[in-house]
């Protein structure tokens, strides 16, 4: 005897292709790593070239850059210089700190997270 074709013969189909599974996605996302914001904090005693040269020296800022940040946190009373990964950014802070310690001016630089 003939065998009725696939469809007619038994219930769903059943064979490669044909699992009837229900498929859950896991979405991962991708986190950011969190960033912080250096600050440079105004003073009445750091000389103005003193502040300048901090900066070209530990955030690589051409000499305008530096100026225009310089009197920004003159006028202003502070100002972000830079914005980096936590490691980052602290030694920014520690850099500035003991570079200002070291020639005895009161500079004051911190970090705050974004
Ligand atoms: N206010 C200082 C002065 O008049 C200059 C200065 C600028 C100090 C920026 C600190 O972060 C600073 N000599």
């Amino acid at each position: 005897m003939r065998r009725m074709p696939d469809m007619m013969s038994d219930g769903p189909a059943k064979g490669p292709g044909h699992d009837s599974a229900v498929l859950t996605k896991t979405k991962t996302k991708t986190q950011r790593p969190p960033m912080y914001k250096v600050l440079l904090l105004n003073d009445d005693y750091t000389p103005m070239e003193f502040v300048v040269h901090i900066l070209e020296r530990f955030f690589g800022l051409t000499h305008a850059q530096a100026f225009d940040i310089m009197l920004t946190v003159h006028k202003r009373g502070l100002a972000v210089v830079g914005v980096y990964s936590y490691e980052v950014a602290e030694t920014k802070v520690a850099q500035v700190m003991d570079f200002s310690r070291r020639h005895q001016h009161p500079l004051q630089c911190t970090m705050e997270k974004e």
